[in-house]
């Protein structure tokens, strides 16, 4: 039997080249939601052409966090499981902020495992002036091993602010979470200005920025395109962007909040890739229960770096021999 050859005709790239491509911070909402609305395929093809461009996309960031003060915290976010209005429900502990020499040893063992950033995350409002000292002595130590530091601590004055600089800290997490109308459905303790101020300390004070945010809380698509506005129409776009999916915490607000559908997941992905073609997009929470085939996805809609290690801060992630394996199965290698 005769195949009759199949040729295909090569087609301008959707995308231009690295230098033509302006990096914008003055999107609407109708263009972000013409870019939601695209047929799969091509949303995924015009992703994976931007990708190209600044990534190499057979290479993804492992971060490690840790949560070095669990539990307690005076905030009342819904999808979260250290608010201490949730804690009964959740059950979960709360513990002082962890002795600095702990610290350093777990970012050693995060290290030898193969991460390269160490992501110190605290569940308060804000530090208190009086743990500046051990935050500070954190930093240092970690830097020292050869590793990248971030740290999420929530609100930061502007003195906060430059003692983590002076320290050396690399990256400050502070995620705008949602978009700016869903925000008081999720929060009520503090409002998106807030977020703001503080991101905007962080880049003054020169600290790479890390902002993003978290889907499948209930909220509609212009939600996910408004968090993603925000992002990209700040000043700079933030260096790391977390894209985190919902891990519905039994005992929180959110426990029974309906699963997003897994594709608007990889869409999600797909439009922050497009919009902030530079920023390491990061494939966040909600790892441990995504199929390989969806996170294969979303490595392909440009994620560029994800969570790494068996401990979220109080939730499970996969564990480093079974992400190893997942990454051989892609040809994909560590950075
Ligand atoms: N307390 C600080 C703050 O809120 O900025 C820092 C720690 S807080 C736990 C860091 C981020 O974790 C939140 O902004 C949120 O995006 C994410 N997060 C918390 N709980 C989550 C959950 N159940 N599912 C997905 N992401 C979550
Ligand atoms: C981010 O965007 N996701 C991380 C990190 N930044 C601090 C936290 C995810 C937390 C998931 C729920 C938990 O383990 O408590
Ligand atoms: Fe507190 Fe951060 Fe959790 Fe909100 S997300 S309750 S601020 S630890």
């Amino acid at each position: 039997m005769t195949v009759s050859a199949h040729v295909v005709t090569p087609q301008a790239s959707a995308v231009a080249p690295a230098e033509n491509l302006p990096v914008r911070n003055n999107w609407t909402q109708a263009e972000i939601l013409a870019l939601f609305g695209k047929p799969l395929m091509d949303l995924l093809y015009e992703a994976q052409g931007v990708h190209r461009l600044y990534h190499d996309p057979n290479k993804v960031q492992l971060s490690q966090l840790i949560s070095i003060k669990t539990g307690g915290c005076a905030e009342d976010c819904a999808y979260c499981s250290q608010a201490s209005s949730h804690q009964k429900g959740t059950g979960l502990t709360a513990t002082k902020l962890l002795e600095v020499e702990r610290v350093i040893a777990s970012a050693k063992k995060a290290k030898e495992g193969g991460a390269s950033r160490y992501c110190m995350g605290a569940a308060w409002t804000g530090p208190k002036d009086r743990d500046l000292d051990s935050l500070t002595a954190m930093v240092k130590g970690v830097k020292e091993l050869g590793m990248e530091t971030c740290m999420t601590l929530g609100m930061l004055s502007d003195h906060q602010t430059a003692s983590l600089k002076e320290a050396g800290l690399d990256y400050y997490n502070h995620n705008v979470d949602t978009s700016e109308e869903y925000y008081s459905k999720i929060i009520t303790t503090r409002t998106y200005r807030d977020r703001i101020d503080t991101l905007e300390r962080v880049r003054a004070a020169g600290i790479n920025v890390c902002s993003g945010g978290i889907v499948g809380m209930g909220e509609e698509r212009a939600d996910r395109a408004g968090m993603l506005r925000t992002l990209a129409n700040l000043p700079e776009h933030p260096q790391s962007v977390p894209i985190n999916m919902l891990v519905a915490v039994p005992g929180t607000p959110l426990e029974s909040v309906e699963a997003l559908d897994p594709f608007e997941f990889v869409r999600t992905i797909a439009v922050a890739r497009i919009m902030m073609p530079r920023s390491e997009v990061r494939l966040s929470a909600g790892r441990q229960s995504m199929s390989e085939e969806l996170q294969a996805m979303c490595f392909f809609a440009g994620a560029s770096s994800i969570f790494y290690g068996e401990q979220l801060l109080t939730t499970p992630n996969p564990k480093n021999n079974k992400d190893m394996a997942l990454f051989e199965k892609l040809g994909i290698s560590p950075f």
